[in-house]
């Protein structure tokens, strides 16, 4: 299904035939995938569905020039039908369940997938997964079927959350640092769904006009949101919705009873859905915010993106909704109380 390749980045947003670009841009190497095959259900630009019960078959070239890589099914089980076999060599650890794939080689991972929930894929080998090499999978249930499913109206593909912390580096670089230099080395940003600008609280004017991710809702329905975190470094993110509470209703893929909070910290690797009430009565717009903290907190790391009720589909990306409030304040300690049901 996947191929890989290395593109240079140039701080570009491509849209509509016109490309943006404003202010300061950083220029990195960064690795991405490529789907072949658009009529499979696991799409691997973005984020994927399949079904619990499938058997997930992908076949993975590698089209890096020296690099091995590998992909592992983060939070996946690798067992099989009841009574059957697994398949912990599809499990995607590098010298541990298979050789790296070579470049210009092709590999076939096929796993059975038991549970359903949130999950996400990733590049195990080096740092690739810092650099791009990384995605989101929903495996679905029939309806009724998940405990909580009475909590929300919609569990759409489009309210899946990809967040990570991004360097201006090769993460390799910038790891090397952390771990055998002074430790002075640090995420200057954040990414939402792979984009969002580059803010620098001591610097306004390297702000890059490159649009937030947008998070469409209707007012009056309730939304199932997928937040999946692909931090590299020791970077927990504290997550929150402007004006609205958010009820915790799954943890890496498992349900959860439910928990109603103004904000909650997702660290590397670990997957929460939350229902959003979208109770505001009128159309508009509201920050929600990523806050990077411990190896983030070091220069700010954080990021936006909007929740944008009843919007037309043809408002230009790159302008901000009229009623914007101002963003938040950087913050990655929650008030007191924030976790408690008595809000
Ligand atoms: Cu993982």
């Amino acid at each position: 299904m996947a191929c890989c390749s290395v593109l240079e980045s140039e701080g570009k947003v491509f849209k509509k035939g016109k490309v943006f670009k404003k202010g300061k841009v950083f220029k990195k190497e960064v690795l991405l995938l490529q789907e072949e095959n658009r009529s499979l259900k696991l799409r691997i630009d973005g984020f994927g569905s399949v079904c619990q019960g499938d058997t997930i078959v992908v076949d993975v070239k590698n089209n890096l020039f020296e690099d091995g890589i590998t992909i592992h099914w983060h939070g996946m089980t690798m067992q099989g039908p009841e009574n059957s076999p697994g398949t912990p060599y599809m499990d995607g650890v590098p010298f541990l369940t298979q050789c790296p794939i070579p470049p210009d080689t092709y590999f076939r991972y096929s796993f059975y997938v038991p549970d359903a929930g949130t999950y996400y894929y990733h590049s195990h080998a080096e740092f690739q997964r810092g650099d791009g090499l990384y995605g989101g999978i929903i495996v679905r249930q029939p309806p009724g079927e998940d405990p909580n499913y009475n909590t929300y109206d919609f569990d759409l593909p489009q309210h899946t959350i990809l967040v990570q912390d991004w360097m201006h580096k090769p993460t390799i670089e910038k790891f090397i640092h952390m771990a055998y230099g002074n430790g002075s080395e640090s995420p200057e940003s954040m990414l939402v769904n792979g984009r969002g600008p580059y803010q620098n609280d001591n610097d306004s004017s390297i702000e890059a006009s490159i649009p937030y991710t947008r998070f469409k809702v209707m007012s009056g329905s309730r939304y199932r949101m997928r937040v999946i975190s692909n931090a590299i470094l020791s970077c927990p993110i504290t997550v929150a919705v402007d004006q609205h509470l958010l009820t915790l209703i799954a943890s890496d893929g498992w349900p959860i009873i439910p928990i109603t909070v103004k904000s909650f910290v997702i660290y590397t690797g670990e997957k929460w859905d939350f229902v959003l009430q979208a109770d505001h009565k009128k159309s508009g717009a509201f920050w929600m915010s990523f806050m990077g903290g411990l190896d983030c907190e070091n220069l700010r790391a954080h990021q936006f993106a909007l929740l944008v009720y009843d919007e037309q589909d043809d408002v230009d990306d790159l302008t901000l909704p009229s009623n914007m409030p101002p963003k938040p304040e950087y913050t990655v300690v929650p008030p007191p109380g924030l976790y408690s049901h008595n809000l």
